[in-house]
């Protein structure tokens, strides 16, 4: 028999790495949309870790330019060991958003002891350095940061260096790269599966390679930006794009990752509840992570 699975939430509800107010609301939204009681109908044992603190952004003093950086940075090292110590204890761990911003800790975490795959699931490519963004936003550079790319303070969260390579990643979902970061995703050897490709060859061919690609990894980490579903479908976001997946793509998304039985980390970010309506967005995130983690339609 194997052992139940045993799955912490970590809400983060930090809104530093962008400029919409409200996605710090994030873990409460995916609380109240019955996150853990889902779970726990799929024989998991899930256990609730409460929220990091966060500072709040309006208490940051405003003559400090560098001031949402360096609580990111905080943020993230923190969040990086909580990660790497929930991994050690037999956990998978759910991350609970907050902005992607969370992804240079959370990420880093996950594969502090054991190496990782990571599915980045987005409308955005997140490869954006402080040198090519053109918002200045860190929630659009984390998984160029992960590769050991742009401010080294955030490159060298939690250990030195890059934690991944380009190939052990494969980007889901896109469809809205700026300029420069386009050539910077060519150039990283990332797998990049566009809503063209899915479009054209349909979710379950684009799935399979996508696994197929990380094949080398017995360990996958999802992180979920719920921006990359349709806007028609997830409108509580800080910066919809229209053309997203549908939901059963999504479903399907999840679906295939948790039949390959690999699943080791979840970060569910980038839902703002003050731009939701009832709360939709949350619950079908909360319907996206339990097939993730296991519920069948039969
Ligand atoms: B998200 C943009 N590329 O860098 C930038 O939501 C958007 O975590 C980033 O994917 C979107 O500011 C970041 C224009
Ligand atoms: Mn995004
Ligand atoms: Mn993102
Ligand atoms: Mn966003």
């Amino acid at each position: 028999m194997t052992k139940r699975r045993k799955v912490q939430i970590i809400g983060v509800p930090m809104d530093l790495g962008q400029d919409q107010r409200g996605v710090d609301l994030g873990p409460g939204a995916l609380r109240y949309a019955g996150l853990a009681a889902k779970l726990r109908r799929l024989d998991l044992q899930v256990d609730d870790a409460g929220n990091l603190p966060i500072p709040v952004r309006d208490a940051l003093d405003p003559s400090r330019p560098e001031r949402f950086r360096n609580a990111i940075l905080q943020v993230c090292e923190t969040l990086y060991r909580v990660v790497a110590r929930a991994v050690m204890d037999g956990y998978i761990p759910l991350i609970l958003g907050g902005d992607h911003s969370l992804a240079i800790g959370s990420v880093g975490g996950a594969s502090d002891a054991a190496s990782t795959g990571l599915l980045w699931i987005d409308a955005h490519g997140d490869f954006n350095t402080p040198r090519s963004s053109p918002s200045g936003n860190i929630h659009g550079m984390p998984l160029a940061t992960l590769l050991g790319e742009g401010d080294p303070g955030l490159v060298n969260v939690g250990r030195k260096g890059a934690k991944l390579r380009g190939e052990d990643v494969v980007l889901l979902g896109i469809r809205d790269l700026d300029d420069e970061e386009k050539e910077r995703v060519r150039a990283s050897g990332i797998c990049v599966l566009t809503m063209r490709d899915i479009d054209q060859r349909g979710m379950g061919a684009v799935m399979e390679e996508a696994l197929e690609r990380l094949s080398g990894h017995a360990r996958l980490h999802v992180s979920l930006d719920v921006d990359a579903v349709d806007p028609r479908e997830a409108p509580g976001v800080g910066t919809p794009v229209p053309g997203g997946l549908s939901y059963r793509e999504a479903q399907l998304v999840m679906e295939m990752v948790a039949d390959s039985g690999r699943l080791a980390a979840l970060d569910i970010v980038e839902i703002n509840p003050i731009l939701d309506h009832r709360n939709q967005t949350a619950q079908l995130a909360v319907a996206l992570a339990a097939s993730l983690f296991g519920q069948r339609i039969l």
